[in-house]
């Protein structure tokens, strides 16, 4: 009997996992059935925008938390398929920060080309998981939202993709209740015109806070605080822009700040990161996770221990995105297809976690971290047939990217990289960043 093989989610790591079943097939192996399960209505996951907020057309939380004009934070060299380059995609090489809307493209480029929409089963939720001792088997409840249905199905594997910069973590400050302005989560930010004339507070001192508050800046707020609770983020920040320590409290719509200083504020915005959040898994499966390189409980950075036929893919804290779900889904997909073997021994998964963790946390480096996980991407395409690349070249991109960003936060993503897959020099981008207010395909594309 063929095995059966649920993949939750659809998003970049989902879609990677359908394409690295679907290479195994064309090259003549034998592989299970797999059924691919979305609730959202369309492939992409976070690149797939939506203007909603809160809770979705069926009443589901909205999984997007991605905004209008969000350029890549990074450079799309350090991203790129190794299989499918961005110059197969676009038939020319293109700029190397392209907009959400490039990259949705080119994500959905690859799996059109390997024709397996039909896997995925949309406008689906995974409600629940179950894992049957006696039967070795996985009992999923789905429900499908178009025909207003709900049933279980059984497979031998599950893969957990469903992502996890979706569910908000949002702490409160006291007098948050009272606050006279709009206090969101980065979240729920989609379009930074809401904010123009204000003065914005973002609280956060991250990825989100720095891209979030450069929106708000762009897009003509007034003036941005943002504050940190552990460490600033340190840029050279435009005219209008301070950051300030760990905010204490809130009163009316002034916010003091640990130094004793105080600011008064229109709107907050909170970039206080995301949950590993798993509503459908029960406490024998569900991952339970800081957001760090070495992910707790995960052999290989996938195998989930406490199961070995349950595999999480993307689950990582992210330098590496798009090729790092690759090389985890080519692996999984050679442990799925018997080609590499899992530690029968548990102690032994448990100590390659260890091991990991313990790498990680020798240095609190940016470059040392850029370089760990580079190193674990390499790690495993050493052991599958994904199409090995330079991956020193993409960690070389990153450490450039730093560079760039200290120069000058707001220009940095004027510069351009040197393709790891091809070879090929990006063109510098027809318009600074900063000037460059259409973020539509057809205006990036114009190079
Ligand atoms: P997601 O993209 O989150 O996809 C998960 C999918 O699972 C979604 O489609 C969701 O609908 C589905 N799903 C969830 N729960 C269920 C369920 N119960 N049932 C069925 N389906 C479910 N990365 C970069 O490389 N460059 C960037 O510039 C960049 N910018 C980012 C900006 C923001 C604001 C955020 C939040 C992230 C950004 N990232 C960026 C990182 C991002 O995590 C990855 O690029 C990528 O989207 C992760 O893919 P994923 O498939 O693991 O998760
Ligand atoms: P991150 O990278 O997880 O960062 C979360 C930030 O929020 C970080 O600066 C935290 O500070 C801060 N934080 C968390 N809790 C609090 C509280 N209670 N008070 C103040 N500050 C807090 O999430 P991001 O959203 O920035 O990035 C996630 C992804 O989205 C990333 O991959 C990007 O590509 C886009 P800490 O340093 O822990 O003190």
């Amino acid at each position: 009997m063929t095995k059966r093989v649920a993949v939750i989610g659809a998003g970049p790591s989902g879609l990677a996992q359908l394409r690295a079943f679907q290479s195994a097939a064309r090259k003549g192996a034998e592989i299970p059935e797999i059924v691919c399960f979305e609730k959202q209505s369309n492939w992409g996951g976070l690149w797939n925008y939506t203007w909603r907020t809160g809770t979705d057309e069926h009443g589901e939380p909205v999984h997007g938390s991605m905004y209008r004009y969000l350029w890549t934070n990074g450079p799309k060299e350090g991203l790129e398929f190794a299989d499918y380059s961005f110059e197969e995609h676009f038939g020319k090489q293109i700029a190397s920060y392209p907009p959400r809307a490039v990259m949705f493209d080119y994500i959905e480029g690859r799996v059109k080309k390997a024709g397996v929409r039909d896997w995925i089963r949309f406008n689906t939720v995974v409600r629940w998981i179950e894992y049957d001792e006696e039967a070795q088997d996985f009992t999923v409840t789905v429900h499908d939202m178009t025909r207003d249905h709900v049933y279980r199905e059984r497979f031998d594997h599950v893969i957990v993709a469903s992502g996890h910069f979706s569910s908000p973590n949002v702490p409160e400050y006291p007098g948050f209740d009272q606050f006279y302005g709009r206090i969101t989560h980065a979240h729920d930010f989609r379009d930074a015109r809401e904010f123009s004339g204000q003065d914005v507070l973002i609280v956060g001192s991250s990825y989100s806070a720095e891209d979030i508050g450069s929106q708000c800046w762009k897009y003509g707020a007034k003036s941005v605080t943002s504050c940190y609770r552990s460490a600033p983020m340190g840029f050279k920040w435009p005219d209008n822009w301070e950051e300030k320590p760990a905010m204490e409290r809130v009163e009316g719509k002034t916010v003091f700040f640990s130094d004793g200083s105080s600011r008064e504020v229109d709107a907050i915005i909170l970039c206080t990161g995301y949950r590993h959040y798993f509503p459908f898994l029960p406490d024998d499966l569900r991952l339970k996770t800081a957001n760090r390189l070495a992910t707790a409980d995960l052999y290989k950075g996938v195998v989930y221990v406490h199961n070995p036929r349950m595999f999480y893919v993307g689950m990582q804290d992210q330098w590496f995105t798009f090729n790092m779900f690759d090389a985890q889904a080519w692996y999984v997909r050679d442990i799925i297809l018997g080609r590499i073997a899992v530690p029968a021994d548990k102690q032994a998964m448990l100590a390659d976690v260890a091991e990991r963790e313990e790498r990680e946390e020798a240095s609190p480096d940016v470059k040392y971290a850029i370089k760990y996980q580079g190193d674990y991407v390499k790690e495993l395409i050493a052991e599958t047939d994904y199409p090995s690349f330079d991956v020193d070249g993409a960690c070389a991109a990153f450490y450039e990217w730093k560079h760039h960003k200290a120069e000058d936060i707001m220009a940095f993503r004027n510069h351009c990289y040197r393709s790891v897959i091809t070879g090929t020099m990006a063109p510098v981008h027809h318009t600074p960043w900063k000037d460059a207010l259409d973020d539509s395909m057809a205006a990036y594309l114009r190079n």
